[in-house]
């Protein structure tokens, strides 16, 4: 199987994250993609590539041109504003309560006052390169969804920072452009084809879900802890299900704390059963390893074993299928973890090369 990775992504390396009750070593670190580059490369049925180069329009067909141009240039101003610092962390946020009876508010233009129009939440700090990474983790999933239009049954995309919180208009939860929903978006349009976005993260991939939910031609799949004691909290209930046109192409499958490798794996089929009805051309996987049972920030009890055993339900729906890396925590495991679930995706590749 082909990957698609970037040492760029060495670009974004917060100092630390800010949660509820102080400051702490962030969780979404470099070391993330490397200890998972060293295990497929250890592995002889893995082969590297590096990612093209796609530039801003794929970004901008799914993302608010805002957003991108702010993420560009946000690190800049904040320093000649403020600095210097290392990390940037909003401190207002735009919440729209605010402004209740008195109609919308609009961008503002001073720098730290824009952080919190564009950003959700405290855990996802700007930092010099942050850019130049968010863009190399789209141009890798966008490399990635094209070797599998190109003709490969499976392709690996090594995405780092990962996507799937990162809304049309609004980034958080360690995302900063949505991956899986730039390629989701371009496999669509550009092979017109149906695309299934299954995601596998812990958390439950709001910002996919935001970007598709009015949409019939992408179907969007998450299994999650129940955001009713889990992060993000604002989505991921059964009864969203999609607006309009896409009544009917989201399904949300919420997981009690303790879901182990048996009870998991019948929910993926339940939601593999969804996927089945949708018929999809092209599946793209938004593939968390945070549902592991050492991840140090959730609650699941998946084992190894059990990510192998996913990879090989998901390969059963039969159709090509890009993996692009989302979150992922407990990082001694990281690579083992990846290299299980994408030799259960395809177990051809293990035999030899190719
Ligand atoms: N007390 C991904 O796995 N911190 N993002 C939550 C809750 C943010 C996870 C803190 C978690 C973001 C891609
Ligand atoms: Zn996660």
């Amino acid at each position: 199987m082909q990957v698609v990775f970037s040492l760029r992504h060495q670009a974004h390396h917060p100092q630390r994250e800010f949660e509820s009750s102080g400051f702490q070593e962030p969780f979404e670190r470099p070391e993330r993609a490397e200890y998972i580059r060293e295990a497929l490369a250890a592995d002889g049925a893995f082969e590297f590539v590096a990612p093209d180069d796609w530039g801003t329009a794929p970004i901008e067909a799914v993302h608010d041109p805002g957003l991108v141009r702010f993420l560009e240039t946000a690190w800049a101003d904040y320093q000649q504003a403020h600095g210097p610092t290392h990390d940037v962390i909003p401190d207002v946020f735009a919440m729209p309560q605010l402004r209740e009876g008195m109609g919308p508010a609009t961008e503002p233009t001073d720098v730290s006052a824009r952080l919190g129009w564009w950003c959700f939440e405290t855990t996802t700090p700007l930092t010099h390169g942050t850019y130049d990474a968010a863009r190399s983790s789209v141009d890798v999933a966008l490399t990635a969804a094209g070797l599998v239009v190109a003709g490969e049954r499976a392709s690996y995309g090594l995405c780092r920072p990962p996507g799937h919180h990162a809304a049309r208009a609004v980034y958080g939860g360690y995302c900063f452009f949505n991956n899986a929903a730039v390629a989701a978006h371009h496999l669509a349009t550009t092979t017109s084809g149906k695309v299934t976005v299954l995601d596998v993260d812990y958390h439950h991939g709001n910002g996919t879900q935001q970007i598709f939910y009015g949409r019939d031609d992408v179907q969007f799949v998450s299994l999650h802890g129940d955001t009713r004691r889990a992060y993000p909290y604002l989505t991921g209930h059964v009864d969203e299900r999609g607006s309009g046109p896409g009544v009917g192409a989201t399904s949300n499958f919420p997981l009690p704390e303790g879901t182990d490798d048996d009870a998991y794996l019948d929910a993926l089929a339940d939601a593999c059963a969804d996927i089945d009805a949708f018929g999809p051309d092209i599946v793209v996987v938004s593939l968390g390893l945070d549902t592991f049972f050492d991840d140090p920030i959730c609650d699941f009890d998946l084992t190894a074993d059990g990510f192998e055993r996913c990879g090989a339900l998901v390969a059963e729906l039969g159709r090509p299928t890009v993996v692009l890396q989302e979150g992922g925590y407990a990082t001694d495991d990281l690579g083992e973890n990846a290299r299980r679930w994408l030799t259960g995706l395809s177990p051809v590749a293990s035999s030899g090369p190719g």
